[in-house]
């Protein structure tokens, strides 16, 4: 059995037994660095914001809304808990009383075994003793090692109140991490956001006259000052159309697109989110729906000088977001978003895209909350992609050509960072040559 060593030579010898090019590629896979193009993470300076922790890791609403399927305690009464009573009530139900068989269970037991944690204790004391010990930066340095993690993208929302307080702040911050300018509010709250907006002292009416339209790019181009984002990104629900007759339509055409195009940002599109179908489970309480993929094709032909990527919640949408991409190359489809990253169903959407697309898509992203996520979201990521990178080679050998594990590193390299930092100008590994932001 021959066996590949990691920091072996990348040789250009053509890989014709099907374990040795297993293992190629598994260790190829497994060492790559990534860019985790859309994560909610920020970091240690964020303070409040940056969630880190067993108590953050056990209240991430996914957790939150399986543990609530398994108890009968009211949604108001857990709601009333603290953070470490909720922590400890998640617990006990998924990991004590049950066994962690859901993919964000599985998660939380990747991470207390990457940390040597013991994943059968009755309670949380080891665990909380040892994230309580960790210093934030050191910890930091060593999560985005062990996820193999070289840049993020955080989600960043001008119209938060705490967040805007903070970029106020002029704080400085690890170069790994990268803004987003994040649009819902804009978007998907015109009402709310037009008051905050006037809160700021921007004049803009309903109707969105000219002298609005200017107003909001006005407050649009001083964040991008500010964030230096690497593209602009907006969640849309199941039912958003384009063109429409509506605020959003108004917004996209005459403040949104022109920004794209006036600063060569990208626009992340993440559509089919129902949000708040159940109110009372909070941030765990939006669901999903089919959305209509042709407003994406007709955002594509509108626009064709903007770069879009693309994520859809809905897993019927994926053939046809594929196909989306066949046809458009200012589209890029990332990732296998929120109730899509689970092992079945990333290897199906990888497997169908890498027979349409070849590599020339985004396989993931983690949409971590909190830092330790970032472990277990790319560990249980990078082993789907390898199973079906595997399949994919296999089937190029059978079909008569080997490829070398110089072309394996070149087109997983390409999947994990290239296609992204191509997409929106981000220089590849570029956090190494610029250690603090602004
Ligand atoms: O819109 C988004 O960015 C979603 O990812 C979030 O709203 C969602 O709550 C989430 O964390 C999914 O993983
Ligand atoms: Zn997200």
């Amino acid at each position: 059995m021959i066996s590949v060593a990691e920091n072996q030579i990348v040789s250009a010898e053509l890989l014709t037994d099907k374990s040795l090019l297993q293992q190629h590629i598994k260790m190829t896979v497994d060492t790559e660095p990534a860019v985790d193009v859309h994560t909610h993470v920020l970091p240690p300076e964020f303070k409040g914001l940056f969630l880190s922790g067993i108590d953050d890791l056990l209240t991430y609403h996914y957790l939150i809304a399986e543990t609530l399927r398994s108890t009968d305690i009211s949604h108001a009464c857990f709601w009333s808990l603290t953070k470490a009573e909720r922590a400890d009530l998640v617990w006990k139900t998924l990991f004590v009383d049950n066994t962690p068989l859901s993919e964000a269970a599985r998660g939380i037991v990747s991470i207390l075994e990457a940390f040597q944690l013991d994943s059968r204790t009755p309670d949380l004391e080891e665990a909380r003793t040892f994230f309580s010990a960790q210093s934030p930066q050191e910890h930091l340095e060593r999560v985005l090692t062990m996820a193999r993690v070289s840049d993020l993208v955080m989600t960043n929302d001008p119209f938060h109140e705490q967040e805007r307080k903070i970029w106020d702040s002029a704080i400085t911050f690890d170069g790994r991490f990268h803004a987003s300018l994040r649009l819902d509010s804009l978007l998907n709250d015109w009402t709310n956001a037009r008051q905050f907006l006037e809160q700021q002292g921007h004049q803009v009416s309903s109707e969105l006259g000219s002298e609005s339209v200017a107003e909001i790019r006005r407050f649009l181009d001083g964040w991008i000052l500010r964030m230096h984002p690497v593209y602009m990104a907006v969640s849309l629900p199941a039912d958003f159309q384009f063109p429409a007759n509506d605020q959003r339509d108004l917004l996209l055409r005459s403040v949104v697109m022109p920004t794209a195009m006036e600063h060569g940002l990208a626009l992340a599109l993440m559509i089919g989110v129902k949000r708040g179908v159940n109110p009372a489970l909070r941030a765990a309480g939006d669901g999903v729906g089919r959305a209509d993929v042709a407003a994406l094709e007709r955002l594509c032909v509108e626009y064709p000088s903007v770069k879009f990527l693309a994520t859809l919640l809905s897993r019927e949408n994926q053939h046809e977001l594929c196909v989306a991409a066949r046809k458009f190359n200012n589209l890029m489809p990332f990732g296998c978003w929120w109730f899509l990253n689970n092992p079945s169903i990333v290897s199906e959407i990888t497997r169908e895209r890498l027979e349409l697309l070849g590599p020339s898509f985004i396989p993931q992203h983690s949409d971590a909350r909190v830092l330790e996520q970032l472990i277990y979201k790319w560990q249980h990521a990078r082993a789907s992609i390898a199973a079906v990178l595997f399949e994919t080679y296999g089937r190029l050998l059978d079909s008569g050509r080997a490829v070398t594990a110089q072309e394996i590193k070149r087109d997983v390299r390409r999947m994990l960072s290239g296609n992204f930092c191509n997409w929106v100008n981000l220089p590849a590994g570029s956090a190494l040559s610029r250690p603090n932001q602004n």
